[in-house]
């Protein structure tokens, strides 16, 4: 139903209505989705009178797809368009309008249409193009093809969870988990994999592909299935007897280059390690007994390795040492900072981003909209910021001990200047820096502009590091290891911001963050409340960065951050 309203929203945009109707639709959507009722039942009852965000027309639109499948009107919009007008709209940099104009004047309805445009020089010659956007949409196209078969691991646990939740219930399976990509917590995942331990291989496989989510079936045999689901995503299930779980767990759990190393280990004892077990060379000492996966590390003399940890980028060496770090915790977070409300270009508003936070058992939220320079945001000026923080520290006298930290994501200006004045930024509570507007800096210039605006004694936070979009767009140049080293000098905190798009600062360099005595701050940029849970991906990506507790800001007391934002930088 959301997606419905989504597709009617750009279809609506491409026809050039009234932005007000776009908007409806496409706010119902994230409405929809961040339901905790059921709302198909409730839309079946017609009881969704009252339901902040869904008005009557839309309530009607729901009702009709709830009781019959489809929507007369979405099919009859449809109809104007054909189908591949979707593909435009996940170009990277391709708006409505823009698409409105290639869609009017060159026909282009579809990616092929749009490329052959733009190599004949077409799209660039429309009023307001050049030849400049024509290679930008060009780049875009490029991006799409080169990512098209990745997902970003924050978009899909829902997903995971659903399909792990029906195999446990499957009465033939016994154990059961999800391996891969997914499992080590990667920033993106190619494909899926899952396993269960049965007697039953050939059954539990034939039953997977008949899941609701099964689109397509690829192969389905005695000990493996593999499928294609709605989404796009390949997806495969071994199944394997009780006693090689462990082994299959961990090989299939990966990486390439860390099973690489620990078979290398395992042959220096006489034994070789498979997906199966462990096959003893003669003369050589038998293993202990293997149950679980942790008897595999141990086995080899190692501490358990966190599947987060398994890249060979030192884990191995440091479990052999007994040196592991103990890793962050999703329960670990007592709040979270930089969320965004209706004030700027968030969907719910400051009260709806509070319940939802104390929903999660957090403690404390920080709020920070936009500053005035990212007008296309709503950012907000001086006036409107005071008013705001008054509104905040009114509202905190009626939650019972809650907290508001009332901060700003102030952007961070062409020459590294702030978009606030020291006067305005000492009233907040905490200040994330943030690079929205990326002009044409190189690496050295970019590097200079983030680095000055960290050394504002009122920055306690970097946000979105690169800026970069997952799967879609490479961030800035940018040389993280000196901006490392400046936010180590100037005590400036930098963010991991987990919104599943951009999951920046990368994992990679967290560790180097760490040894320099850098803070991190798992920020989930939330622009609804349903985004705040983001935090539980976001800390999964903290781990794999080595992170421990004591690594991350937002795992403090409320009383911690209070007299943290109290003290000077310099004495942090
Ligand atoms: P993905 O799917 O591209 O996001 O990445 P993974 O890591 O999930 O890779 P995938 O699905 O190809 O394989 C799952 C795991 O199985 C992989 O992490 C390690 C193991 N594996 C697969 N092929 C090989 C191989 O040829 N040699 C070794 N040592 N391990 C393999
Ligand atoms: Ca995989
Ligand atoms: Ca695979
Ligand atoms: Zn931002």
């Amino acid at each position: 139903m959301a997606e419905t309203l989504e597709k009617i929203a750009l279809l609506l945009e491409l026809k050039g209505e009234n932005p007000f109707k776009v908007r409806a639709y496409r706010q119902g959507a994230e409405v929809v989705l961040s339901m905790e009722e059921d709302v198909v039942e409730l839309a079946k009852n017609d009881e969704l009178k009252g339901i902040k965000g869904i008005g009557e027309a839309l309530r009607d639109k729901l009702g009709e797809m709830a009781k019959t499948g489809g929507l007369g009107f979405y099919e009859k919009l449809k109809a104007e368009f054909p189908e591949t007008v979707f593909e435009l709209f996940e170009v990277q940099g391709l708006g409505p309008k823009k698409i409105k104009a290639m869609y009017d004047k060159l026909g282009v309805d579809s990616l092929e249409k749009l490329k052959t445009a733009c190599e004949e020089g077409k799209v660039a010659e429309l009023p307001g193009f050049g030849a400049k956007t024509q290679t930008k949409i060009l780049e875009g196209m490029a991006a799409n093809e080169k990512y098209a078969d990745r997902f970003k691991l924050g978009s899909i646990g829902a997903l995971v969870e659903g399909i792990l939740e029906m195999l446990r219930m499957h009465p033939e399976v016994s154990r059961v988990a999800v391996a891969g990509s997914y499992r080590r917590a990667k920033e993106s995942v190619g494909d899926l994999d899952f396993l269960v331990s049965t007697k039953e291989g050939a059954l539990v496989c034939e039953d997977f592909t008949t899941l609701p989510e099964v689109d397509a079936v690829i192969a389905c045999g005695d000990t493996k299935a593999s499928v294609r689901l709605k989404n796009g995503m390949y997806c495969d299930l071994r199944a394997v007897k009780n006693e090689e779980f462990p082994f299959a767990l961990q090989y299939f759990t990966g990486s390439k280059e860390h099973n690489v190393a620990l078979r290398s280990l395992a042959q220096k004892r006489g034994w070789s390690l498979n997906e199966y077990g462990f096959t003893v060379a003669e003369g050589s000492e038998a293993p202990p007994e293997v149950n679980e996966e942790w008897d595999i590390y141990r086995a080899l003399d190692l501490q358990f390795i966190e599947p987060e940890l398994r890249e060979n980028r030192g884990e191995i060496e440091a479990a052999a040492e007994r040196k592991l770090p103990k890793l962050v915790e999703w329960s670990n977070l007592r709040g979270t900072f930089h969320n965004h409300t209706t004030e700027s270009d968030g969907l719910d508003s400051l009260e709806g981003m509070v319940d939802e936070a104390m929903e999660l058992g957090l403690q404390y939220l920080g709020i920070s909209d936009h500053s005035k320079s990212t007008a296309f945001a709503g950012g907000l000026n001086e006036e409107r910021l005071l008013k705001q923080v008054a509104a905040i520290r009114e509202l905190e006298k009626t939650l019972g001990g809650f907290r508001i930290f009332a901060g700003n994501e102030v952007d961070i200006l062409m020459d590294g200047s702030l978009d606030f004045a020291d006067e305005i930024l000492e009233q907040l509570d905490f200040v994330v820096a943030s690079v929205h507007n990326f002009g044409k800096l190189d690496e050295d210039q970019m590097t200079n502009r983030i680095c000055r605006a960290m050394e504002n004694e009122h920055v306690t936070m970097l946000g979105h590091l690169s800026g970069r979009l997952l799967l879609k767009r490479e961030g800035y140049p940018v040389d993280h290891a000196r901006i490392i080293d400046c936010a180590a000098a100037t005590r400036t905190v930098i963010e991991l911001n987990c919104s599943p798009m951009r999951m920046d600062m990368d994992w990679r360099w967290w560790k180097r963050a760490r040894d320099k005595g850098v803070l991190c701050s798992i920020n989930p940029d939330a622009h609804s409340r349903a985004r705040l849970h983001h935090i539980g991906v976001g800390a999964r990506i903290a781990r794999k960065g080595w992170l421990r507790r004591e690594d991350v800001l937002n795992t403090r007391s409320v009383k911690e951050i209070e007299e943290f934002l109290r003290t000077p930088k310099g004495e942090r």
